[in-house]
């Protein structure tokens, strides 16, 4: 399944990833998709931006400040900021989360939940895109205290005594419904009381969605932690998880974090952000599994190990001086993910009984994941599996119409098209080739 380089028309590409963008943007910020998705996520406007920066750098800062226009007074960057007005299409929406009753909310209503720290990477990334641009904007100088309180707030509300931060809730990994979770979700004795919602099924297919079932713990979850005014306590919730890829991205931003500083002429923090990030990078080899040999997530409420291979161990490559790093593309060139063999890399073990080609988190390929792995590989010195992967991503998101998530065997799109950040991150990797920068 691996796409040859020189089939793929770049140009297309572009402009093809640049119009779903166009049609996505809704004047400060982009949706993840029309449709199933219609406000601001967190992670997805990262991305985004990380995208839009090759096609309007000033775009891609509007990007990334529309999101801190939604931060909460702790520091916590919000999981969704709603669009005013639009109460209709998902769930939970404004009208569930009520953040204007909870002390320290913003102007504009918000989840209460996070989603993975890849901000300051990001922000990085699109300062570095023009340089001249940013500066006449401010941009790092206005970013720079905002993202430093985001981190605060991992630090101070979501850190476990091993340093690594925790989930509250599946949707805070990024990953909803991973089989990892199964098990910490098993044990949480509640359920949703009321109809439960499902918009979201009126625009992809129920077979590659989250189960009903699921989304009654997912919404009783949500619900509790909403009623404890989001304050994070141990009352707020009765699921707790460290994972792997979210405490990687938090590694990869707090070390953007330094460069930031350092271009702010602040070398001070910039040390203190490196030192901060080599603990958090030695913190984060508490979770690797010798049985495994892999990096696993931990639940929080109980120290077990979640012994699962998904996609999230793999983000770890992220983190530069990983010492098992190769032992973590051995595994990522096995049968559990088979680089090379399947279309770019599955959310989860191939292997796995709970494996599913359709069923989002659990078995489909996605872009964002791919496009990590591949800037990883490639800067750990994998040229040649780097540029596969990215031609693979290139290919697919074009062939799939952009598509959320795709079927690793046949590549076959799934979930919602017309994705934002499958464009963004795809016209990423074009817009690399094309300038010959890698
Ligand atoms: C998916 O999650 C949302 C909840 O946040 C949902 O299913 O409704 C996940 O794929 C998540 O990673 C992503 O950020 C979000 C928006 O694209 O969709």
């Amino acid at each position: 399944v691996t796409p040859d380089p020189g089939a793929i028309d770049r140009e297309l590409l572009i402009a093809e990833a640049t119009r779903v963008l166009g049609q996505n943007w809704r004047g400060t910020y982009t949706v993840p998709a029309g449709g199933l998705y219609p406000h601001q996520w967190s992670w997805d406007s990262a991305f985004i931006a990380i995208g839009l920066r090759h096609v309007s750098p000033r775009r891609a800062q509007q990007e990334v400040e529309s999101l801190f226009g939604a931060q909460w007074d702790d520091g916590r960057l919000p999981q969704i900021a709603f669009a005013p007005g639009r109460d209709d299409q998902y769930s939970p929406g404004p009208s569930f989360w009520h953040s204007e009753r909870i002390a320290g909310s913003p102007a504009t209503s918000t989840a209460g939940l996070i989603q993975p720290p890849n901000h300051a990477w990001a922000a990085l990334l699109v300062h570095e895109a023009d340089p001249v641009e940013s500066e006449r904007r401010r941009f790092l100088e206005r970013a720079y205290p905002r993202l430093v309180a985001w981190h605060e707030y991992l630090r101070a509300r979501r850190a476990e005594p091993s340093g690594l931060l925790a989930a509250v809730h599946p949707w805070e990994t990024g990953m909803d419904n991973s089989p990892a979770w199964d098990g910490p979700l098993a044990r949480v004795d509640g359920s949703f009381d009321g109809v439960i919602p499902r918009p979201d099924l009126e625009h992809a297919a129920s077979s590659e969605r989250p189960s009903d079932e699921e989304y009654s713990t997912y919404l009783y979850l949500a619900a509790r932690y909403r009623d404890h005014a989001c304050d994070d306590s141990g009352e707020s919730t009765p699921f707790r998880v460290v994972d792997p890829g979210m405490n990687a991205l938090w590694v990869r931003s707090e070390i953007a974090l330094a460069r930031i500083a350092e271009l702010l002429d602040d070398s001070s923090a910039a040390d203190r952000h490196r030192a901060d990030s080599r603990v958090l990078a030695s913190a984060l080899e508490s979770l690797w599994d010798d049985d495994l040999t892999f990096p696993v997530p931990v639940d929080a409420l109980t120290g077990e190990r979640l012994r699962f291979r998904s996609v999230s161990g793999l983000l770890t490559l992220l983190v530069p001086g990983s010492p098992r790093a190769e032992q973590v593309i051995d595994t990522l060139r096995s049968e559990h993910f088979g680089l090379g063999t399947t279309a770019m890399v599955p959310s989860s073990d191939l292997t796995a009984d709970t494996f599913d080609p359709a069923q989002y988190w659990r078995g489909p390929s996605w872009f964002n994941t791919a496009w990590m792995i591949a800037v990883a590989l490639e800067e750990r010195g994998h040229v040649a599996e780097a540029r596969a992967l990215s031609t693979g991503v290139q290919a697919l998101a074009l062939g799939s119409g952009f598509a959320e998530y795709v079927d690793p065997f046949s590549g076959e799109p799934r979930g919602t098209r017309r994705f934002s950040w499958t464009a963004a991150l795809a016209l990423d990797l074009a817009s690399r080739d094309a300038a010959g920068l890698r």
